[in-house]
């Protein structure tokens, strides 16, 4: 994992954005965030992946392609902020989400390729291993 700066950072997470915005060839939808209050009415496959100090449950999650899947990410750290990243297989980062301690994100899109995406959690506290280097790490495995 690189180590980067607060900058570094900031600037990979427009550069997502942007890309996000770019992406209208369909290949794959764009992934839409809200809070549990506005989510409609849920649709497609659902998951519920548990976010704890430091692992996601489950940690390999198995879904359909080209059907919607609704991510729904919970954060039962007690004060430890997390955040879910999630990668396709050639490494090109699709979502990246912050998720407070005790609070709860929904994420829905559709992955029209079979293959092994990896999510993980890459935040750090000072000069600790990252959440990820703890085992905060998982596989979203699309078939
Ligand atoms: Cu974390």
């Amino acid at each position: 994992m690189l180590f980067l700066n607060h900058y570094t950072r900031l600037v990979m997470g427009l550069a997502v954005l942007l890309g996000q915005w770019g992406f209208t060839d369909g290949l794959y939808a764009q992934p839409t965030e809200s809070s549990l209050s506005h989510l409609e009415p849920p649709f497609g496959q659902q998951v519920l992946i548990r976010m704890e100090s430091y692992s996601f449950t489950p940690s390999d999650v198995f879904v359909e392609v080209d059907k919607p899947v609704t991510l729904t990410l919970s954060n039962e750290s007690f004060l430890v902020p997390h955040n879910f990243l999630l990668d396709d297989p050639n490494g090109i980062r699709l979502v990246d989400v912050d998720i407070s301690s005790g609070d709860t994100r929904a994420v829905t899109l559709t992955l029209t390729e079979p293959g092994i995406y990896p999510f993980y959690c890459d935040k750090k506290l000072l000069f600790f291993p990252s959440h990820r280097e703890q085992g905060m790490e998982g596989r979203l495995i699309v078939r």
